[in-house]
């Protein structure tokens, strides 16, 4: 009891003297102290990852003279949050990387406590701009503008804040400490710009509107653009999608410049997503917008709260994303976070990717957006094993022998044999997806399914995290798909948090019969794509044997009803150039 007791204390005192800025833990005695070596064990192959240290959300993302720009959050010091800056890293196909001088440092008034997320509009002149939150001496969120300062030089390496800035200043109705992460603008039919900025009100997320005509005086709006009960809204994405039906692809992005023309504006859907910062996770809602009055309507189909859909169930956080003119697509940047300790990351000298960059684009039944990891991926795809026509039969599994998955692209099909096995569903599951998963997890037999992968796997099967699906009958002729990660036995080291992380998957199984799975692997992230992108989830693991040459690929079936994979196509991915500075 007295122990219970000293450790309740020392934890509350703990607690006391953590500081979270930005919903960010502040370790003031670690931000800056600089890696020495970097453990380059469980360093990812082909995500986006700087050389050393600490990164956040990705920023102002965008195509410019042939190249794709990505910003991001950065601790130049040290593999905790602290010391942040706009790091810049430049590519031609979203693969090879380049890194740059750092674009935007705290150098001002209205930055010099810090430069925090924001994205990037290019101007109909051609002239891109960064809308960004500094924090200033007073330490309130601010916003500011900053302008390359040539606009001839196709990497952008150098960027100008005007004088002028801040451009937004909270009002006194706007909390100055929860006011951040300006949206890409847009440009309406009445040729005046709007964007948002995440806020909140006690308890209430909101994305405040402000207008302006010439991109440097801004007026907030009378009204939000749109509110709800779920706290902090950081880092709000608003844009298009087209609609199947169109006048274009539904398939194909839409470029938020042109909304000014109003036959393009009234013939797409908007998507609102926002960060939760309570949870830290994400929800998007798909509705309409009125250019006259400003307001987003979400379509009732979809929950407007923290059981709304979700780009990623897993770990994926302040994600945005911009159209891509070069391939007429929306893509789609998100971070991933670790999920080891904060002394794990000092001793590995890094923490933070990026997920692979994904093309996001509605539905064609406008239920939901579909994700893909963007086609230039496959020019990464090696050597190449196959599978076809395998039965699985209940409790069974095999090994992928042939190649290499530690860094893998595995993209698999299967079919139920016997839908009838599916087990009861109960209604109360339907907005606890990740407890259901935890409940139910890949040990736990079932009647159709579990089945999936396990990987990252020791051959003794010790280690591995399972990708899964699960059936479930809600009556006679419907059922519930869930899919599922489950590490809870994905490393050794027991300290690490593994949370399960599941989502629905909205197919009618009982017509397909079938469903399939796409997963990248990539030594320390496993990024699951269920149903050609219905449903993702991103996990970071840490297994200690299978690393290497020692992470092994199974094919497992833990349900009644037998299972086939129709074909399993594997392929080891190669190592682009990640972040090696010009
Ligand atoms: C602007 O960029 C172009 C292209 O990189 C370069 O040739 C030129 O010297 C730059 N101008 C200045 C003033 O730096
Ligand atoms: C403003 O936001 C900060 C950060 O979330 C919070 O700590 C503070 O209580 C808020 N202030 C008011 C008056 O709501
Ligand atoms: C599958 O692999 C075999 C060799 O193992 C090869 O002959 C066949 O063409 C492959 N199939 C596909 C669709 O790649
Ligand atoms: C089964 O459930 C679905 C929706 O959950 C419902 O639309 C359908 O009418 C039900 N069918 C039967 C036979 O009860
Ligand atoms: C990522 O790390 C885990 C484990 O420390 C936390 O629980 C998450 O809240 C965190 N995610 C984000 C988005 O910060």
């Amino acid at each position: 009891m007295r122990t219970a007791a000293a450790l309740l204390i020392v934890t509350l005192i703990c607690w006391a003297a953590l500081v979270v800025r930005a919903s960010h833990i502040v370790y003031p005695e670690l931000q800056s102290l600089e890696a020495k070596e970097v453990d380059k064990e469980l360093r990812t192959g082909y995500h986006f990852q700087p050389p050393k240290h600490w990164i956040n959300d990705p920023n102002g993302p965008m195509y410019y003279k042939g190249l794709y720009h990505l910003f991001y959050q950065y601790n130049p010091k040290g593999a905790v949050w602290g010391n942040i800056i706009w790091a810049h890293s430049v590519s031609t196909d979203l693969i090879d990387w380049v890194a740059l001088e750092p674009a935007i440092y705290p150098s001002k008034p209205f930055d010099v406590k810090g430069c925090w997320s924001g994205s990037a509009t290019v101007l109909p002149s051609g002239m891109p701009v960064i809308m960004y939150t500094g924090i200033d001496p007073r330490e309130r969120q601010v916003q500011n503008v900053a302008y390359p300062a040539n606009l001839s030089d196709p990497f952008l390496r150098q960027w100008i804040k005007p004088t002028y800035n801040p451009i937004i200043n909270p009002d006194q109705g706007i909390n100055a400490s929860a006011f951040r992460d300006p949206t890409t603008a847009w440009y309406g039919p009445d040729g005046h710009w709007r964007l948002i900025v995440g806020s909140k009100e006690n308890m209430r997320g909101i994305a405040i509107l402000y207008r302006s005509r010439d991109f440097k005086i801004w007026v907030k709006a009378h009204h939000s653009l749109h509110a709800g009960d779920t706290g902090m809204w950081e880092c709000p994405d608003f844009y298009p999608v087209a609609v199947a039906g169109g006048s274009r692809p539904h398939r194909s992005g839409v470029d938020t410049r042109e909304l000014h023309n109003r036959a393009v504006a009234e013939e797409v859907k908007y998507v609102l997503k926002v960060s939760l910062d309570l949870t830290r996770y994400e929800y998007y809602t798909v509705g309409t917008y009125d250019h006259g009055k400003d307001r987003y309507t979400p379509d009732p189909l979809f929950p407007d709260n923290d059981y709304g859909l979700r780009y990623d169930y897993g770990d994926f956080y302040a994600s945005k994303s911009f159209f891509d003119p070069a391939k007429k697509r929306r893509v789609l940047w998100g971070w991933a976070n670790e999920s080891d300790t904060v002394p794990d990351d000092r001793q590995k000298g890094w923490a933070g990717i990026q997920a692979i960059p994904r093309k996001i684009f509605l539905s064609r039944s406008g239920r939901q957006l579909i994700q893909w990891p963007v086609e230039e991926i496959k020019s990464l795809r090696g050597n190449h094993v196959n599978v076809s026509n395998k039965a699985v039969k209940s409790g069974n599994y095999f090994k992928v022998t042939g190649f290499k998955s530690v860094q893998s692209d595995v993209e698999a099909a299967f079919a139920i044999k016997n839908l009838d096995k599916a087990e009861k569903f109960d209604p109360a599951w339907r907005t606890d997806a990740q407890g259901l998963c935890k409940k139910l997890n890949s040990h736990v037999k079932g009647g159709v399914g579990p089945f999936g992968l396990w990987l990252l796997a020791s051959d003794d099967l010790k280690e591995r995290t399972a990708v899964f699906f699960r059936v479930f009958k809600t009556n006679d002729t419907n059922y519930v798909v869930l899919m599922c990660n489950d590490p809870t036995r994905s490393s050794y080291e027991s300290k690490i948090y593994r949370p399960t992380f599941a989502g629905f998957v909205n197919i009618d199984i009982a017509k397909t019969k079938k469903i399939a799975l796409r997963t990248l692997i990539d030594h320390s992230v496993v990024e699951s794509f269920g149903a050609g992108g219905k449903t993702c989830i991103l996990t970071r693991v840490y297994p200690r044997k299978a690393i290497g040459d020692d992470a092994q690929l199974f094919v497992f079936n833990n349900g009644e009803s037998e299972i086939k994979v129709t074909n399993l196509h594997a392929w080891e991915m190669k190592t682009p150039t990640m972040n090696q500075p010009e």
